[in-house]
Order: C-alpha cells, then structure tokens, then sequence
C-alpha cells in the first residue's frame, strides 16, 4: 500500500479527460488500494484517479462512518437519473471551500469492479453526491464550474498563493 499525492487547483493535469481501463490487471487493483488508503488518510469520502495524476477511468469511494465500505468504480457509467438535489461540495483537490452544487438526486450506475466483474449499484443522498463528483474528475470537472466565476477566480487565486507559501 502506499500514499499517493493529489493534484490541486487549477493544475491543468486536472482538466485532463481520463481514458477507458480495458484490462482489469493486478496494476490497476494495486492503484486502487493505494487510491483507498490516500483517500481515508486525506481524510476523504471519494477519489478520482485523475486526483492522483492516473488519467484512467476508476474512483473509489467510502461515505460509512467507520470507513470500511469502501466501493471501486472502473469505467462507471450512469445509465438513469432521477430528481434533482442540491449539496455543499467541496474537493480533496480544492482544499478547504466549499459551495453547493445541483445534481441528479438518484442515479444508477454500470461499473467494473476490482475483480474484473461488471455490476450495477443506485445511489442517493451523500453517495449520490460523491460518485457524481467522482466521475466529473474523470471528465476534467470540477465543482468549481458549477459556481460562479467570480468565485472562482477567487478560490484559484488564494489555492495559488497557498501552494507558492508551501513551496
Ligand atoms: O472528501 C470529499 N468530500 C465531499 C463532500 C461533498 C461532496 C463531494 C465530496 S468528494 C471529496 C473528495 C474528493 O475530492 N473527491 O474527488
Ligand atoms: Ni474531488
């Protein structure tokens, strides 16, 4: 297992559109795992590949209290939307704001799991919010094109100053 380290904004790598995984290897299960442990060591509830410069179509997620549901996504897919919901974002990628952001309220989702196993999962509430944020990743999005430009030219210019003051 190992921590990896998250890409912040605006680092262009995180516009980048990540591509379909076509083989299911001990690579990918192993980046996976190591997804898993930065995103509880963040802490955080998901992760995108693209956050961890690996322009490839998986996430994980875990939105359980004791950290022990975690759930891997290759290549998800959202095959039916329902409602609409309003939630405060906010990203491992764009540390510390936070803005809400209108989604789908339900979603149903294909994926691939770490076995190579394609399977379908519905969701609301939080995990709703979280896969759907997941998946913009992968898409080059982020919560901060849902706001304002205003706001985010603001974020973008403190994130700025913030990484130069660490070096
Ligand atoms: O840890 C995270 N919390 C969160 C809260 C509300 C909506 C989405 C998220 S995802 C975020 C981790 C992250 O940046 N994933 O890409
Ligand atoms: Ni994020």
């Amino acid at each position: 297992m190992a921590r990896l380290s998250i890409l912040e904004f605006p680092d262009p790598r995180l516009r980048k559109i990540a591509s379909p995984i076509t083989d299911v290897t001990g690579k990918i299960a192993t980046l996976a795992d190591d997804m898993l442990e930065t995103m509880y060591a963040a802490p955080g509830i998901g992760l995108a590949a693209s956050q961890v410069n690996v322009h490839q179509r998986l996430i994980v997620v875990d939105i359980s209290n004791e950290k022990n549901e975690p759930v891997i996504l290759i290549n998800p897919k959202i095959i039916a939307t329902e409602g609409e919901r309003e939630a405060e974002e906010g990203c491992l990628s764009v540390p510390g704001f936070y803005e809400p952001v209108t989604r789908p309220a339900r979603i149903e989702v294909a994926a691939i799991n770490r076995d190579g196993e394609p399977y379908t999962l519905v969701a609301e509430g939080l995990l709703a919010v979280c896969i759907q944020h997941e998946m913009d990743h992968l898409e080059g999005r982020l919560f901060v094109d849902y706001i304002s430009n205003t706001k985010r030219q603001m974020i973008r210019k403190k994130l700025i100053k913030q990484q130069r003051q660490r070096g």
